[in-house]
């Protein structure tokens, strides 16, 4: 085949935005010298990883592909993220072709290993004539591909998709716009975190003017939630409580049942109690069968949580983490206990002024 050679060894790295005009190129000669690309994206799905699937997929058929799809890890998109996939792009691991597939394109993929069936599948079925590209912005990217275009300092995959597109002169439908923008918007919870830098909001600005519906996108992402989501969230702000400066609370299963709900719609609580005054850190614990699940956040910058739930044999990024922990009430004292030990040495902020009411200015 033609096109650059594919030994990681040998391909150059572009990690910045600036160099993914040189990685769009090189991806659209082994998309020319592809029959069969197919996209991969990880299990467990959010809006990037949905929304970089099918740009993607409208990037290799704009160049020729007609037939390409998308394919998350699990096979599963969520309800919340169904508008992304208007167009059918998305299929199931199972219903994919892997022999006869010549390219395989992941995106929002930090690790190839971990990524869930579709990635196992493709990882089987990669041969040197039949390459893996790799389009991400994990900070911990094990760079797999063998051509891989990760840019860390991108907040989404899809703000480097859209570069992509310009690069190679590939108009952006309105359709599509709206795609990349919800990749854009949910990675950094709306604009909000610090990766949200002039770099983002000028490829977001671009996809509005291309015509993304923004309204739609903040709906789905952050307004739009069933009934039950809400119930349960009745049932967890009940147990709220304060260990030292951890502010904490768990689900079990009997507020599932009340609710009605499942475990998976507790995910947004423990950002939603992070911001008490006070806090020094939040961590939300999910009672299951093998144990407790565990969500930390902190909005303090040295509070790293990462580093907290590394303790637990965990890990995460420095604001938001995870671990396990055994069953029972004791495991969980214990590590609340020794996270709010961990927390009591950090200096005090006072932040009352910010909790009072209105008062003389
Ligand atoms: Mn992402």
């Amino acid at each position: 085949m033609s096109g650059p050679a594919v030994s990681p060894n040998n391909v150059p790295k572009h990690e910045s935005l600036p160099d993914i005009a040189v990685g769009a190129a090189q991806l659209h000669r082994l998309l020319r010298a592809a029959h069969t690309p197919v996209v991969v994206t990880h299990a467990k799905v959010d809006a990037d990883a949905v929304g970089s699937t099918v740009a993607m997929v409208h990037l290799c058929r704009a160049l020729g592909h007609r037939e390409t799809v998308g394919v998350p890890g699990d096979g599963l998109l969520p309800g919340y993220l169904r508008f992304l996939d208007a167009g059918d792009v998305l299929v199931e691991p199972t219903s994919v072709d892997w022999q006869a597939a010549d390219l395989f394109i992941f995106v929002d993929c930090a690790d190839a290993a971990r990524a869930g069936l579709a990635a196992q599948m493709a990882m089987a079925a990669r041969t040197p004539q039949k390459p893996v590209v790799n389009v991400d912005h994990h900070v911990t990217n094990t760079r797999f591909g063998d051509l891989d275009l990760v840019v860390p300092d991108a907040a989404a995959t899809c703000q480097i998709l859209e570069r992509m597109f310009e690069a190679l002169q590939v108009p952006i439908g309105a359709d599509c716009a709206t795609v990349m923008l919800a990749g854009i918007y949910g990675d950094p919870l709306g604009l909000k975190t610090p990766s949200s830098t002039p770099d983002a909001m000028r490829a977001s600005a671009m996809l509005v003017e291309s015509g993304a519906d923004l309204d739609t996108i903040v709906d789905h992402l952050f307004r739009k939630k069933p009934y039950s989501s809400i119930k349960l969230w009745g049932e967890a702000l009940q147990h709220v409580d304060w260990r030292g400066r951890l502010i904490w609370a768990y689900v079990d299963q009997d507020m599932l049942n009340r609710a009605g709900a499942e475990m998976s719609e507790a995910e947004g609580f423990v950002n939603f109690i992070t911001g008490a005054i006070g806090a020094f850190a939040a961590a939300l614990l999910y009672k299951e069968e093998k144990g407790w699940r565990v969500s930390l956040r902190s909005i303090r910058d040295d509070v790293n949580v990462s580093d907290l739930a590394k303790r637990y044999g965990g890990g995460g990024h420095p604001r938001a983490a995870g671990a396990t922990l055994p069953p029972g009430d004791d495991a969980r004292d214990a590590f609340l206990d020794d996270i709010a030990a961990q927390l009591a040495v950090l200096p005090e902020i006072d932040e009352q002024q910010f909790a009072n009411a209105a008062q003389p200015v």
